[in-house]
């Protein structure tokens, strides 16, 4: 076989950059690991910056994500028992975000490129294999039904996550990585119950992070901090309910309706990045180059940009025969990646309990938690950069 770009994993990365490659009328194969199913049952982000909706506009898939979006002006931070808003849409000068979960995100992508007629292998396991990135000539190498395949192309785009084949496949030693492992992970809840607030709370307390959200006006999302070592399975439903409810304001836990989990999974958190993101004709784009850890909302935002870049990049190569784009690719995303890894460090540094910290620790979150929402200058940094900066 043989295609323009292969594109590495179906997640909203490989799936984005393969309609923005389609639309520019650049051929490309997407191959993934799993089944299109296993892919639809992870559930994920939920917050989409206008970065990421505009893409999505622009992929021309975007009609169920305006129709059922949830457009959010603001958001509360609760601490010490009190809850306070951020209004974000006056402090950036009108900008929103989207609640729209990541799983209707690849739901719409996915449709988008079956109704195109476009080629993804699904369930190529573990068989995928990168070649000849260095060169002119790459090639991708899986086995699908127990046959061996090559798919022959200009450039791969790795686009298959943290645990992904890309990042693996490049030599040791041309690559540099930075990494901040914290000492807890969010158990997460979906429920078919309504939503605690109209806005999402993120609360800070004694007893560790929380964070209500939702999906839409009947299905709700809620989080709590745990340590590493928790495990989902040991977390009934109820002792979950019990735990949100003690982290939560009066007000709040009056209109907390519980209900049956639909999942119930726990997230570990991470900061990491990979430099670079390109060698030679193999280009990494999101999660499968950085985390964040998910407080700022930016892991599947910060994917978007990158695919922004390198479509563009990829656009400029064919269409004007410029390697610019392409050269500059790395460093481009990496401005982005870097700012968005730092608020992602300071909010989540400012929300979570820290085992080492102790009282005085908490004490300082609840100081710049007050100035923060006193503060018009402190409140406009949160806001500009919980919308998300400019490309
Ligand atoms: P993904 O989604 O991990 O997709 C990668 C795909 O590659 C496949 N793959 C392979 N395919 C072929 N061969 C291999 N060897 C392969 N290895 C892996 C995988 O099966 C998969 O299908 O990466 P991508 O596309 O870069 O997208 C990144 C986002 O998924 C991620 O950043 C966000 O989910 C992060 N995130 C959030 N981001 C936001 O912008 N807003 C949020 O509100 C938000 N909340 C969250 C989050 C992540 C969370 N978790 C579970 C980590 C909340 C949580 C709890
Ligand atoms: C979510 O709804 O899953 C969600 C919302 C905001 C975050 C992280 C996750 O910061």
């Amino acid at each position: 076989m043989r295609t323009q770009v292969a594109i590495i994993g179906a997640g909203p990365s490989g799936l984005l950059l393969g309609q923005l490659l389609y639309k520019a009328g650049i051929d490309n194969i997407i191959i993934e690991r799993q089944s299109a199913e296993y892919v639809l049952a992870r559930i994920r982000a939920g917050v989409l910056e206008q970065v990421t909706t505009d893409l999505l506009d622009e992929c021309g898939v975007s009609k169920r994500l305006h129709q059922q979006g949830l457009v959010h002006d603001g958001i509360e931070l609760l601490f010490k028992g009190a809850r306070h808003r951020i209004d974000m849409r006056t402090l950036t000068g009108g900008k929103t975000v989207t609640v729209y979960g990541q799983t209707e995100v690849t739901h719409d992508l996915m449709d988008a490129r079956k109704a195109e007629g476009l080629t993804t292998i699904y369930d190529a396991g573990d068989s995928v294999t990168l070649h000849d990135f260095e060169g002119t000539r790459p090639k991708v190498r899986y086995v699908k039904d127990g046959q061996a395949q090559e798919i022959e192309c200009d450039f791969i785009a790795g686009c298959d996550g943290y645990h992904g084949v890309s990042r693996a496949s490049v030599p040791a030693g041309a690559l540099r990585t930075y990494e901040k492992v914290y000492p807890f992970g969010w158990l997460g809840i979906l429920a078919d119950v309504p939503p605690v607030s109209h806005e999402l709370i993120y609360a800070n307390t004694e007893r560790g992070f929380a964070l209500c959200s939702m999906r839409s006006a009947t299905r709700s999302r809620f989080y709590v901090q745990v340590p590493s070592n928790e495990k989902a399975e040991d977390w009934s439903d109820e002792a979950f309910w019990n735990e949100l409810r003690a982290r939560l304001d009066p007000q709040a836990r009056e209109h907390l309706v519980t209900g049956p989990s639909l999942e119930k999974s726990i997230a570990p958190l991470r900061s990491f990045v990979a430099e670079p993101m390109r060698f030679g004709r193999l280009l990494l784009a999101g999660d499968a180059a950085h985390i964040v850890p998910p407080t700022g909302a930016k892991g599947l935002n910060l994917a978007a940009s990158d695919v922004k870049y390198l479509s563009s990049a990829l656009i400029e190569h064919y269409r004007d025969i410029s390697s610019a784009g392409i050269d500059h690719y790395s460093e481009r995303c990496l401005r982005r990646v870097w700012k968005a890894e730092r608020f992602s460090w300071w909010f989540t540094s400012l929300m979570h309990k820290f085992p080492e910290t102790g009282d005085f620790g908490q004490r300082l979150q609840e100081a710049e938690l007050d100035y923060l929402v006193g503060s018009k200058a402190a409140s406009t940094v949160l806001a500009e950069n919980y919308v998300g900066l400019p490309l």
